[in-house]
């Protein structure tokens, strides 16, 4: 990763044809309401907000559910995304549910393949249309990513050493198959159970050391310098849903506040940030208090992740 990018490029994805609730299509617009863009601002960044992407197509029937609409959605955030990495930008995208990491995730390999994914979330998002028990494709982005399904020509293909999971705690039988195999070929692959046994501290070395990232040192901005650019994934069920309610697939044990915000402040000081999704929030599904603390706190990761740091 060659330089700090000064400009962060903001491209809403207001997708919610990737699970079943209305509602995930208003997190870009509540994400700005709650001031994103002004506490990017002050920390210094130019920001260039590019407006939302169309996530078009009806509900249809069919397996999986609204196939034609989350694959037109994500190819249009593939090509926004794609153009705001070549214009330099780190480019933040906000969702929408994480059938959009399509599209984020393929834009950042596209650009530039070396690009280390962290996907920081509840579940595993492995499935394919074949191991789905739901038919959700919020459940399917690495699943095609990965290549474990070749029906989106597209899409570029993600090496499996370059993908590290935190916050796991939700996954499917056929998944949990999964997960074992991209471990065999170099994933690292982390649950609750290692943020129990080892802190959040000690997940987060491990997985960034994985990725190829502190060599030697921690949190040293300088051993990162030729590094290859870092994307983080951020669905927020991976917060404990006591503190981030206000999203569609809740399950207990989750992130604290505190580890939460450990995640992104350990992905700022690696210096490599290229690229972020914050996706599945919901203000549908709880009351509004509810609702707004969950989208606060969404803003406030997105702004710890790029550099909201004291001192
Ligand atoms: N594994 C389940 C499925 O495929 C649920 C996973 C999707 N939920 C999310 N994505 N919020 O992380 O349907
Ligand atoms: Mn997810
Ligand atoms: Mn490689
Ligand atoms: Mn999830």
């Amino acid at each position: 990763f060659l330089r700090q990018p000064a400009t962060v490029a903001i491209i809403g994805a207001p997708q919610n044809r990737g699970q079943p609730y209305i509602g995930t299509d208003r997190g870009p617009a509540l994400l700005r309401r709650a001031g994103v863009r002004e506490m990017l601002a002050s920390l210094g960044w130019r920001v260039d907000d590019r407006g939302d992407c169309d996530m078009g197509g009806p509900v249809e029937a069919g397996w999986p559910k609204n196939a034609a609409a989350v694959e037109a959605g994500s190819r249009s955030l593939f090509e926004a995304a794609k153009r705001a990495h070549a214009d330099g930008c780190l480019v933040l995208a906000l969702g929408g549910d994480h059938s959009i990491a399509l599209g984020s995730v393929a834009a950042a390999i596209a650009s530039r393949p070396e690009t280390r994914i962290l996907w920081v979330d509840a579940h595993a998002d492995c499935n394919t249309p074949e191991t789905s028990r739901s038919g959700n494709m919020h459940g399917m982005p690495l699943g095609y990513l990965l290549g474990l399904d070749g029906s989106m020509g597209w899409l570029p293909r993600l090496d499996p050493r370059h993908l590290a999971f935190v916050g796991l705690r939700d996954v499917d039988p056929e998944e949990r198959k999964t997960l074992r195999r991209l471990r065999d070929d170099g994933a690292f692959v982390s649950t609750m159970k290692e943020v129990d046994g080892l802190g959040i501290g000690g997940v987060m070395r491990e997985a960034l050391e994985a990725l190829g990232f502190f060599r030697g040192g921690h949190h040293d901005e300088k051993s990162n310098k030729n590094s290859p650019p870092l994307h983080l994934s951020f669905d927020i069920d991976a917060i404990d849903p006591q503190i981030a309610p206000a999203t569609g697939t809740v399950v207990r044990g989750g992130l604290s506040f505190r580890e939460a915000h450990y995640v992104c402040e350990a992905v700022w000081e690696t210096g490599a940030l290229g690229s972020m999704d914050i996706v599945e929030v919901n203000d549908g599904l709880t009351d509004a208090a509810q609702a707004q603390e969950t989208v606060d706190l969404a803003a406030a990761l997105v702004v710890s992740a790029c550099g909201d740091v004291i001192c």
